[in-house]
């Protein structure tokens, strides 16, 4: 039941990097997604995210089971509410908004979630959420109403992640927002997992392969690549 989060912590141990291209329902038509998803295939990602900030009632599960068709790559729901939670997926991050004040992102939504959950079959992997300032207002930001921490307050990003380690969490996810101008910078990075023991995943704003290996070599396990997508194929076209 733990496939999924067993295969991340084995490919840290092997020091192998992991890649997800981060797919929102609300931006890709079904006709897309066959054509889409064969270039994921045939690029070195590893596994595809499926979430949004605003995405419509029942959509998700639709282009789930589509995804799922045509590939072998994990699908992890990273939901931005409840009704993006459907079966047809692997796991599930079951976040928790810890660099925020809002009770509902930091546990409303998640009691409000757990009758779904408790009726389906589904690896859920709690996930310590930390927004960090990224040069703009992001959706993250507007739907949560939270404010993002400052990228300068290194101490508190690190005190903040590993409080969610402490708190049981088995990732933590250093988030600069969809289309962030400024990715989490490699300072950032490398303070959070030195102090960490689990795996750190991080995304928001990455734009080329070489932002990419910044996040990798500064200790990112796992990177998550969406926007950058829809504008340019810089990634997919590589062959594994
Ligand atoms: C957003 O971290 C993800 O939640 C990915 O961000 O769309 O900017 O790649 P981008």
């Amino acid at each position: 039941m733990n496939a999924i989060y067993n295969h991340i912590v084995d490919s840290i141990k092997r020091h192998k990097k992991l890649l997800a291209v981060l797919i929102d329902p609300d931006k890709i038509t079904i006709q897309k997604v066959f054509s889409f998803i064969e270039k994921v295939n045939a690029s070195m990602a590893t596994h595809i995210f499926v979430g949004g900030s605003t995405v419509k009632s029942n959509v998700t599960s639709t282009l789930v089971n589509k995804i799922k068709s045509s590939t072998n790559l994990p699908i992890v729901l990273f939901p931005g509410s409840i009704s993006q939670i459907t079966t047809s997926a692997d796991a599930l991050l079951f976040l928790s908004l810890i660099s925020g004040r809002n009770a509902d992102y930091l546990i409303g939504k998640q009691i409000e979630a757990v009758s779904k959950l408790r009726e389906i079959n589904l690896e859920i992997i709690p996930t310590g959420y930390v927004l960090i300032e990224s040069g703009k207002k992001t959706a993250v930001q507007e739907v949560t109403k939270t404010s993002p921490m400052p990228r300068h307050d290194i101490n508190a990003i690190v005190d903040t992640a590993v409080a969610g380690e402490f708190l049981g969490m088995r990732m933590i996810y250093l988030e600069a927002g969809s289309g962030a101008l400024n990715p989490i910078n490699a300072n950032i990075i490398s303070n959070v997992k030195k102090a960490l023991k689990i795996p750190l995943i991080v995304g928001g704003g990455i734009k080329n392969k070489s932002q990419i290996q910044v996040a990798y070599d500064a200790g990112a396990d796992l990177v998550v690549v969406g926007n950058a997508l829809e504008h340019s194929n810089f990634f997919l076209n590589d062959a594994k």
